[in-house]
């Protein structure tokens, strides 16, 4: 039964008739869906820092959450506990990945030095469970944004020995992610962004960040990571800017400073929102862009302007995220990580195994409906149709560059009378619905 949720026994599949919340309905880790199993499309990851690590604070209380290792006063053995949990959590979910920040699986010490040992030893035990359990780490990263040093950013802080301290932590990051045989390595900019220009020197901070990264590139190379190195958009929170805005922002900083062939994007559903984006916008401009990478699986609650990072339950969300990564080939690298906290006053253990649950599934089923949406081609066609256009004549001619502006003057006095379809959007949302309600 486990030692830490002894109540629990293994999630299985249990079907669509099951009644039992603690079983999955959609997620059918060996059934095949196109070219893979449902384990290997949709790669689920557990989030440490939301699962294992947060206490359920807020800006106006202190913690409610009630864990198995809330009696453990010695900061080492409460890491090894939480340690410990984390596998027999991801052993009884069926999950084969997970991601965490070097700060959330082990305490700082005084020093960076006493840090460094303290992530050392619980490295050590991770690595042992992950062998015992078979669990892979999708992506590990640094925490630069919690600590006080941090106030005014880390590669992008005014304070040059701050970005010193963000290297020398990046730098361990990056070997123990190594260490685990991470898949990914990911930068989130946490306070990489600014409260107010009037005390910032964009161009300097921005340069500086990519210097960071181009070490990072390096680095990894120098030790052999080979893992992929990701970027997460997000507009705002801690910052009031943040400078990786969203996709867009991002893939043109890459290409900038050239870091575009280092680097892919890791996509999160309520970062898009804040950023004023559908999470299919965002997957779909880095996909285009080759760069779609990872997924933080999550969503936001419209009716609020922050970061709330619950669990993906709407099947419309899900299945346009499946749809995206279907029509990129496929997760390489990548997984959808679950970047979500139960909410405050969902206190218990037992809420976890809920919340993953629901998720699990409702991503089952998202694949389960982009996959016949491709197959059945019917929204191909009609964008297909719809830009027809291009594919003969003067739209042959612009596609081809083989026309300029006098030879379009030179048509369009021609031409007469321009003709347009209609776009079709509630037909096309009627046969969205069909799609989902039919499953
Ligand atoms: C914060 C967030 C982070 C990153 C990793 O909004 O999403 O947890 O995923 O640093
Ligand atoms: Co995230």
């Amino acid at each position: 039964m486990g030692k830490y949720f002894k109540d629990i026994e293994k999630i299985k599949y249990e079907g669509p008739e099951s009644d039992n919340p603690l079983s999955f309905k959609y997620y059918n880790p060996d059934e095949v869906v196109g070219d893979r199993t449902m384990r290997e499309h949709l790669k689920f990851s557990v989030a440490y820092w939301h699962t294992f690590t947060a206490e359920g604070t807020d800006p106006f209380g202190t913690g409610t959450m009630l864990r198995p290792w809330d009696d453990i006063e010695d900061p080492m053995d409460k890491a090894k506990a939480r340690m410990e949990a984390a596998f027999e959590f991801f052993d009884k979910l069926g999950v084969d990945y997970f991601c965490f920040h070097d700060r959330d699986i082990a305490p700082e010490g005084e020093t960076l030095a006493e840090t460094n040992k303290n992530l050392d030893e619980i490295v050590k035990l991770a690595g042992e469970l992950m062998k015992d359990y078979d669990i892979k780490l999708l992506w590990g990263t640094a925490n630069t944004f919690n600590h006080p040093r941090f106030v005014h950013g880390a590669a992008t802080s005014c304070n040059a020995d701050v970005f010193a301290y963000t290297g020398a932590q990046i730098k361990k990051a990056l070997e123990v992610t190594h260490e685990l045989g991470g898949a990914g390595y990911t930068f989130w900019g946490g306070r990489e962004g600014y409260e107010t220009l009037l005390n910032t020197d964009m161009k300097l901070e921005l340069d500086n960040y990519a210097r960071l990264l181009h070490m990072a590139v390096d680095y990894a190379k120098e030790i052999g990571f080979e893992g992929q190195f990701y970027i997460e958009p997000k507009p705002k929170e801690p910052t009031k800017h943040q400078y990786d805005f969203d996709a867009a922002a991002v893939v043109a900083f890459l290409k900038i400073y050239g870091l575009d062939d280092h680097f892919k994007l890791n996509i999160e559903t309520n970062h898009a929102t804040l950023a004023g984006h559908t999470m299919q916008h965002e997957l779909r401009y880095a996909r285009i862009n080759n760069m779609l990478g990872s997924i933080d699986a999550n969503q936001g609650d419209l009716y609020l302007g922050w970061d709330t990072d619950q669990f993906p339950t709407d099947i419309y969300m899900t299945t346009a995220v499946m749809y995206e990564v279907l029509k990129a080939g496929g997760f390489t690298t990548g997984g959808l990580n679950f970047d979500a906290k139960v909410r405050r006053p969902s206190f218990d253990s037992k809420d976890l195994f809920y919340a993953h649950i629901v998720g699990m599934d409702s991503f089952a089923k998202g694949l389960k409906i982009a996959h016949k949406i491709i197959q059945d081609g019917k929204f191909d066609k009609i964008i297909e149709d719809r830009y027809e256009s291009y594919t003969k004549g003067i739209g042959k001619e612009i596609v081809s560059g083989n026309v300029g502006l006098a030879e379009l003057e030179k048509y369009t006095l021609e031409n007469g009378e321009i003709k347009n379809n209609s776009g079709r959007q509630e037909y096309l949302e009627w046969l969205l619905n069909e799609y989902i309600l039919e499953g």
